[in-house]
């Protein structure tokens, strides 16, 4: 099966289950899991951050950000199209009594005009808007990389309107293969970042939230609140650690990959929006049927709208996998 569903169905590499299953370890939830402190320690460095703390899941490290950084009541600004607002199980609401304000923008982005002609001033009526969440690169708009000079605008417009901001980097280091821009260039202009080492970093389980070390203390506190303070964690915090060590600089090839796949599959006449990184987005038109019988030449895909395919290219896809795929999409369209 050639299982382009996401970049979270990776397995482990024998390297990766070795250093796992050689880690040392201690119970986390007291400070004493040596490999877990290593970890924490190792991506707030690559992030350029003071501290950073291992949670069991991305949708854990966004919400545990959105709710240490708002009060019950308060608004979060975000693209409408972003995982925090569509993917996350209505957590802002269910987790931290936010009101959610999705805003429009071309490719996952949020221009700075748009974000002032959405805050609104102090007035009984109104929510008071507290943060600003932002993702990069963009899942929805198909890993769109978020140009570091537009980010930088909207974080500046952000400190005018007294926001604080939070970054979804859930596929940062994608943004950084892809523009040679290193990942916390970005993320030294947020507040806090979650970044995640089970997409196309290939680890099994988990994800870290980074900021300054008095905000993560606090995140310390929300982690245990929401059921994340794990015990002898060391043993997948291994995995995440050697992902970070060893599979960075690789993800370029998923993207050249995720380019072959959309060129093949657009020369067969599909529309398909270029890949900056490793999602490519094809209109298909019955999203059901398309990938019924996609699965029926063993590939798979996901639905990303009513009309829309997710491809998704990661560390377990290789060149053949991808051929296989394009077949698949080629053998279909001839039956159309
Ligand atoms: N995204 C998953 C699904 O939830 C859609 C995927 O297959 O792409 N932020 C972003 C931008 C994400 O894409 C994801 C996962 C998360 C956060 C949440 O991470 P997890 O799955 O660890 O909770």
């Amino acid at each position: 099966m050639i299982d382009l569903r996401s970049d979270t169905v990776t397995r482990p590499t024998p390297e990766m289950r070795r250093a796992m299953a050689e880690a040392p370890v201690g119970d986390d939830v007291f400070g004493d899991d040596p490999t877990v402190n290593e970890l924490e320690k190792y991506v707030a460095d690559l992030l350029g951050k003071e501290a950073a703390i291992y949670a069991p899941s991305g949708t854990m490290t966004n919400q545990m950000a959105l709710h240490i950084q708002t009060r019950p009541g308060d608004e979060v600004l975000l693209h409408a199209g972003a995982h925090i607002y569509n993917y996350e199980a209505g957590a802002p609401a269910l987790l931290s009594s936010v009101q959610v304000r999705p805003l429009p923008g071309e490719g996952g982005t949020v221009s700075p005009e748009t974000l002032r002609e959405a805050f609104r001033p102090e007035d009984v009526h109104f929510p008071r808007p507290r943060l600003l969440c932002l993702e990069n690169t963009h899942n929805a708009a198909g890993g769109r990389v978020y140009p570091l000079e537009s980010f930088r605008a909207v974080v500046d417009e952000a400190r005018n309107l007294n926001l604080r901001v939070h970054l979804d980097g859930a596929r940062i280091f994608n943004a950084q293969a892809a523009t040679g821009i290193p990942a916390r260039h970005w993320c030294e202009l947020a507040d806090t970042v979650s970044v995640c080492s089970s997409k196309g970093l290939g680890a099994p389980v988990g994800s870290l939230l980074a900021g300054d070390e008095q905000t993560i203390e606090r995140a310390r506190r929300a982690r245990k609140a929401f059921g994340g303070g794990m015990r002898q964690a060391g043993i997948v915090a291994a995995g995440a650690l050697y992902a970070f060590r060893n599979h960075i600089d690789r993800l370029a090839e998923d993207h050249e990959r995720a380019r072959r796949l959309a060129e093949g599959i657009a020369e067969l006449g599909y529309r398909t929006t270029p890949p900056e990184t490793n999602i490519v987005l094809v209109e298909v038109g019955d999203v059901a049927q398309f990938l019924r019988e996609l699965a029926q030449e063993n590939v798979l895909a996901t639905p990303a709208g009513l009309t829309t395919v997710r491809f998704c290219t990661h560390l377990d896809v290789g060149d053949e996998g991808v051929e296989h795929a394009i077949a698949a999409v080629a053998g279909i369209r001839k039956r159309v």
